[in-house]
């Protein structure tokens, strides 16, 4: 196990779009396990491969009041939306921030699993913003993104400060 280290915006390497995965073998399920460590420690409920500067489309979550509901989510693809939420979201690559974004309420993704084998799920409420989060990741995608320019330029540079002062 291995606790990963995780990109800042306005790191570049977070704009990068991931591969998908050929085949889950054991290299995939180690990184599976090192960036739930990861997410646990931050803590954070949910974690993507290009956070820990990997460009492959992996995503892990963990929604549970007592986080001991781990789901590793290989090659996820959101399948179909329903409905409208707007909650606040954070991000582990954006520490400090926190700002409402909307959201479909509802979700079915397809993805595969630890086992590699394929699996359909439809979620809702916070675990399907989340997924709605982490799969965005994977296509260089932020939830600063969703802001006004001008809200994402100010993050921008209180994020840059903090990135000088801590070289
Ligand atoms: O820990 C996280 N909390 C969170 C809260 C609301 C909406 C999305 C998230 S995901 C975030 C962890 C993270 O940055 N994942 O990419
Ligand atoms: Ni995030």
């Amino acid at each position: 196990m291995a606790l990963l280290h995780i990109l800042h915006y306005p790191d570049p390497r977070l704009r990068l779009i991931s591969t998908p995965v050929v085949s889950v073998d054991d290299e995939i399920r180690q990184l599976l396990d090192d960036m739930l460590e990861t997410m646990y420690a931050a803590p954070g409920i949910g974690l993507a491969a290009p956070q820990v500067n990997v460009t492959k489309r992996i995503i892990v979550v963990d929604t549970s009041p007592k986080g001991d509901d781990p789901r590793c989510l290989i090659n996820p693809e959101i399948v179909s939306y329903d409905g409208v939420e707007v909650m606040e979201e954070g991000c582990l690559s954006v520490p400090g921030f926190h700002e409402n974004v909307e959201r479909a309420q509802q979700i079915k993704v397809r993805a595969l699993g630890r086992d590699g084998e394929p699996f359909e799920m439809e979620v809702e409420g916070i675990l399907a913003v989340c997924i709605q989060h982490e799969t965005d990741h994977l296509d260089g995608k932020l939830f600063v993104d969703y802001l006004s320019e001008i809200k994402r330029n100010r993050i921008q540079k209180k994020m840059e400060k903090q990135r000088r002062f801590s070289m």
